[in-house]
């Protein structure tokens, strides 16, 4: 028998286990519906899953791509990446992209959210020259997206911009609001016809905390305290300025939506929690970003807090920066919709030692995380699933009921197949998610799994794994395989129907006890 034939019978045999065993799911459930797991997702609503392109793609200095501060950091300082990897391959999707798309249409995803490296298409960071091989790379990526039927969600940046605009500052610099819009117009023009989604920037405020208040993430400069407060305020300007260009000068046309994305993180009751830390915490994470495009500028309480410790600490200045009246109504108002990534919640509580200058400082808030709660293989992604449910219900009432496009969510693991945290994970997340929605009228429209191939963990190098598809790192080929939440997510894809985990799983493992086996 040849291979090929081989493998033919084996993938038949693969999927009629997986079609009996989700039959007798559905056998034995008879019509008991969502209270024993059975949950419709809504008309309309988009299920999709994330990656980003330094995480993926690789082909670091191939056909004319720049150096990025991702590039230039883990060459450089790789004693700061977990074992000391880089993204120069990674999983080598500049070269597999084609077979990603396969991968995408074959789980039966709705939508795909990819990032676009600002090098690959600006080299020099400036938008003179474009790279011709980065705009033929990322419109044939779309049209491959395009011809299967999946809905195109791109992020613009994703946090590997140019090294030559981080040597002048990066985005403590003003100037970078310029050059962010510049490289935005080269997108538009070249590929903006095919892009259904835009989301301009992936969380500012991860990125400012980690890129310019620590040395965790690139460049990783610690900047006194307010390199994150000055690197937000340049991305709120770069964003809205991008959206105001997009929605006067391609909105027409390109028919798409633009808003970008920003973590929040959960919280739940606990010892010391109370409305003001809930209220304190979350404006200092979300309120900081997304107070000022709803309200045209930051929450109170930041202003007032960072104002009193600036002046303690003896600045002649709050370390939080003001926005003029003019900038105030440029921003306010500059979204399409509410982008939110969400992975972890803690119990806020006011912090007792009131030190001067952190971050954690200026809210006199520390998230502390029940010892008892299960954890992912990334030590701060406590599975918290009822932190969800709160973060939907509180961005409702503060507002206005936003549609709320989730981009992220999703648990990493040390790479097992039988990825069954993962599976339990997705399940009690998105079970909250639409308790929210059904419930309480939270207009969540999509959710977005993180992320579809196991890929280039930033800090934690590959040692740890978020990939609904397994990436073998050690194959030339990067070879791509299917875990257990694979499956999963082609039956809730398939039926658009939340399938319990727990059922699923416990099938799967009585059809083992039977003699079944399953490829994976
Ligand atoms: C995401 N938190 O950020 C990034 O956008 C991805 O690139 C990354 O791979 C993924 O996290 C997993 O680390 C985070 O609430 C958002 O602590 C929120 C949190 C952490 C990371």
């Amino acid at each position: 028998m040849t291979r090929s034939l081989k493998g033919e019978i084996f993938r038949n045999m693969a999927r009629c286990f997986w079609i009996i065993t989700f039959i007798s799911l559905i056998c034995t459930k008879g019509s008991e519906g969502q209270a024993s797991g059975l949950q419709r997702f809504p008309d309309g609503f988009l299920l999709g899953a994330a990656s980003a392109s330094y995480q993926v793609e690789g082909a670091w200095n191939v056909s004319g791509k720049g150096v990025s501060t991702w590039d230039h950091f883990a060459h450089t300082m790789p004693e700061r990446i977990a074992d000391g990897s880089n993204g120069d391959i990674a999983c080598d999707s500049y070269n597999k992209y084609k077979e990603d798309v396969q991968w995408i249409k074959s789980i039966g995803l709705d939508h795909y959210r990819f990032s676009l490296s600002w090098t690959r298409i600006l080299p020099n960071g400036f938008n003179t020259p474009v790279n011709q091989d980065g705009i033929r790379y990322y419109k044939s990526l779309l049209e491959e997206l395009k011809a299967a039927n999946i809905t195109t969600v791109v992020s613009l940046y994703h946090w590997d911009h140019p090294q030559i605009l981080e040597e002048m500052g990066g985005w403590t610099n003003e100037l970078m609001v310029r050059w962010f819009v510049d490289y935005a117009k080269v997108v538009f023009d070249n590929i903006g016809h095919l892009i259904d989604i835009v989301i301009t920037i992936n969380e500012p405020k991860l990125l400012c905390q980690q890129a310019y208040n620590s040395t965790w993430k690139a460049p990783g400069k610690v900047f006194n305290d307010m390199g994150h407060f000055f690197c937000v305020h340049n991305i709120l300007k770069a964003h809205a300025k991008t959206w105001h260009m997009y929605d006067q000068e391609y909105r027409a046309t390109q028919n798409g939506m633009i808003g970008f994305t920003t973590p929040v993180r959960g919280w739940v009751q606990g010892e010391g929690v109370t409305e003001e830390t809930i209220e304190r915490a979350f404006q200092f994470d979300c309120g900081w970003i997304m107070s000022p495009i709803y309200t045209g500028d930051y929450p109170e309480v930041m202003k007032t807090r960072i104002a009193e410790r600036s002046a303690l600490q003896n600045y002649p200045f709050s370390r939080l920066p003001e926005f003029t009246d003019e900038w105030k109504k440029i921003i306010k108002g500059a979204t399409d919709f509410f982008g939110l990534n969400h992975y972890t919640s803690s119990m806020p509580t006011f912090d007792p030692a009131e030190a001067l200058g952190t971050f954690a400082s200026d809210t006199n808030i520390i998230g502390i995380a029940d010892p008892s709660w299960p954890s992912g293989a990334s030590g701060w992604l406590h599975i918290v699933p009822e932190g969800i449910g709160n973060v939907l219900r509180k961005i409702k009432d503060t507002y206005g009921n936003p549609p709320v496009y989730m981009f992220e969510n999703g648990v990493s693991d040390k790479g097992e197949i039988e990825d069954y945290v993962r599976i339990n994970y997705y399940h009690d997340y998105i079970s909250e998610i639409l308790t929210a929605i059904v419930r309480d009228g939270c207009d969540v429209k999509a959710y977005t799994a993180w992320t579809l191939l196991d890929n280039y963990e930033w800090e934690a190098g590959y040692t740890e794994r978020f990939g609904i598809l397994k990436v073998d790192f050690d194959s030339p080929n990067r070879t791509r395989s299917e875990k257990l939440s694979t499956h999963w997510w082609r039956e809730v894809l398939r039926t658009r129907t939340l399938i319990d985990a727990r059922e699923f799983t416990s099938h799967l493992r009585q059809r083992r006890r039977e003699g079944s086996t399953f490829e994976n």
